[in-house]
């Protein structure tokens, strides 16, 4: 049985991918501080619904599938919290057995704050931000320099790294002719918010260990997600995933779909022809997987553009209000001044066929899939906070 390690494993994206690989029969151990839940809780940001902790997500989950997901409860950006899940001296705040798990053939990343406009409130947020992300980043690169020089690491990175570049983006190299020689280098990165430059910060302390430590990793350059429901969050309503509509931590489609149960006009962000990649809650852990399942060579940075359809803010406001209106909501579109400073009209060409390569099957946002998020976002309707949807908060 193989072993897999979840750093921030009690974020949207973490818990979903620990039930995902614990019920494929992994080991699972989740890491996390609950650095979104105080956030979320200190900028007073509203939730579609209650999530309980993760060691009470944990003993459900054990109880209603007889699977153990091991929680470390603990903050990563100290250096001795991350080593001690490589060398054994990791205390397991809830397991069934409390026995060490031994290294792991995997470690995911995804211990990072992971907003932009989170990063750009304040010289404070935009400290912590700095802080949590490159510290867990190099002390997971030195712990596992140390440790374990054969697990892989599955590093989550982002497609704003490259920003919106006048060229095709290609799958994170880039072969460069100068002056009649070539060399291949890492893509040229320019991203548009001080989070995001994390991210591209990340990359090269990634890219200078696998090049002097001969680590194996795999980075996964992912667009903004949408969704909240997952094979395994349908087994009992406690184990869904934290699911934000805030202008801090909610991204464009869940926020879209929320603001549209509520009457709230729909907040395209000035011109509206920002256009990323997006995926699937449910095609992250696909990917996921599918990156685990074949890992990365010794003294590789292997890097995907994780994302399976490209659409502007106009192209998801147009889908969000014709399936609203089918379901009986009036779904107004607003174009708001734009509180972020980004290109509105731009050309993007990103490249996105290394993950379908090793086997994921792409879902898309189609009337149908959306449909379904309206449904459920509706049964919570009542806690819905529209104060909390757009405060504004100016990136310059
Ligand atoms: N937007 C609107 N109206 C809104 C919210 C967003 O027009 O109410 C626009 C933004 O201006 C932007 C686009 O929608 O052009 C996407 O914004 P977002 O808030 O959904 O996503 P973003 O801030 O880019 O960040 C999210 C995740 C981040 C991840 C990133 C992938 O929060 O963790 O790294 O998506 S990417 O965008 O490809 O860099």
């Amino acid at each position: 049985m193989s072993h897999i390690v979840i750093l921030g494993g009690d974020g949207y994206l973490g818990w979903p991918t620990a039930m995902h690989f614990s019920s494929r029969g992994y080991d699972v151990t989740v890491v996390d501080n609950y650095f979104r839940r105080n956030a979320c809780t200190e900028l007073d940001t509203g939730m579609l619904y209650a999530v309980p902790t993760l060691i009470e997500r944990a003993k459900v989950w054990y109880k209603k599938t007889g699977r153990e997901i091991k929680v470390v409860i603990g903050d990563l950006t100290s250096p001795e919290n991350m080593r001690s899940l490589f060398d054994g001296r990791v205390r397991y705040q809830w397991a069934v057995n409390q026995q060490f798990t031994g290294l792991p053939d995997t470690v995911v990343h995804y211990a990072e704050q992971p907003s932009a406009p989170y990063s750009l409130m304040d010289y404070e947020h935009a400290d912590i931000t700095l802080m949590n992300n490159l510290r867990v980043t190099n002390n997971l690169l030195w712990a596992v320099r140390d440790f374990a020089r054969d697990t892989h690491i599955i590093k989550l990175g982002t497609m704003g790294e490259y920003g919106t570049p006048n060229i095709d983006i290609e799958e994170g190299w880039l072969d460069v002719e100068h002056k009649g020689r070539k060399d291949t280098f890492l893509f040229p990165r320019q991203a548009g918010s001080l989070y995001h430059t994390t991210k591209v910060m990340d990359t090269d302390l990634i890219w200078f260990a696998v090049r002097m430590w001969d680590l194996r990793v795999t980075d996964l350059m992912q667009g903004p997600v949408y969704g909240f429901e997952t094979e395994e969050s349908n087994i009992d309503d406690r184990l869904k995933t934290i699911f934000n509509y805030d202008e801090i931590f909610g991204t464009i489609v869940n926020r879209f779909v929320t603001q549209a149960v509520v009457g709230y006009p729909l907040t395209v962000y000035g011109g509206g022809g920002q256009t990323r990649g997006y995926l699937n809650i449910k095609d992250t852990l696909q990917c996921i997987q599918k990156a685990a399942e074949t890992p990365a060579g010794k003294h590789e940075l292997r890097i995907f553009n994780q994302i399976m359809e490209t659409l502007s803010v106009n192209d998801i406001a147009t889908i969000t209000q014709r399936v609203g209106q089918r379901r009986g909501h009036e779904v107004p579109i607003e174009s708001i001044t734009n509180p972020r400073k980004e290109a509105e009209e731009h050309y993007y060409n990103p490249t996105y066929q290394g993950l379908q390569n090793i086997g994921v099957e792409p879902h898309y946002l189609t009337d149908d899939v959306m449909d379904r998020m309206f449904e459920l976002v509706e049964t919570y309707r009542d806690n819905i906070r529209k104060d909390v949807i757009f405060k504004g908060i100016k990136w310059t």
